[in-house]
């Protein structure tokens, strides 16, 4: 599914309905999109950046640097990745084992926001999210 702007504050940004969704968006410079998910007790989050083809974006600028920072409901940061290890520049939120999923700290609301790792515009990505009882 498309994004919708804005989405760009970090404690508005609607809630998506259900556990698992890819959402594709373009980045702009320094704009931000984020996507609110409910979690119940217990809950992992898988979050991450791709082309959806299994690869990094690359666009006409070169590859695309993504940064991904899942946030609560007060604003604190909970995760943030920059560089997921052979993935390129994307992002992933993860457990230590892959597709284990981060353990949320509580059940309540988190926002998983996606800006641009250094600035640079991007001109499409999808960020898939999955959380995991
Ligand atoms: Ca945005
Ligand atoms: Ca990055």
């Amino acid at each position: 599914m498309p994004e919708v702007e804005p989405n760009d504050s970090r404690d508005t940004a609607p809630l998506i309905s259900g556990r698992q969704f890819s959402i594709e968006a373009g980045s702009m410079g320094t704009d931000v999109d984020c996507f609110g998910v409910r979690a119940a007790a217990g809950d992992s989050l898988v979050a991450y950046t791709h082309d959806g083809n299994g690869a990094c974006p690359t666009d006409r600028r070169g590859p695309a640097n993504t940064l991904i920072t899942v946030v609560d409901s007060v604003l604190t940061v909970v995760a943030q990745n920059d560089d997921a290890i052979g993935h390129g520049r994307c992002s992933r939120i993860d457990g230590p084992t892959l597709g284990t999923g981060f353990v949320l700290p509580a059940a309540g609301d988190y926002r998983v926001c996606v800006s641009s790792g250094g600035g640079a515009n991007i001109e499409r990505y999808v960020l898939s999210v999955l959380l995991l009882p």
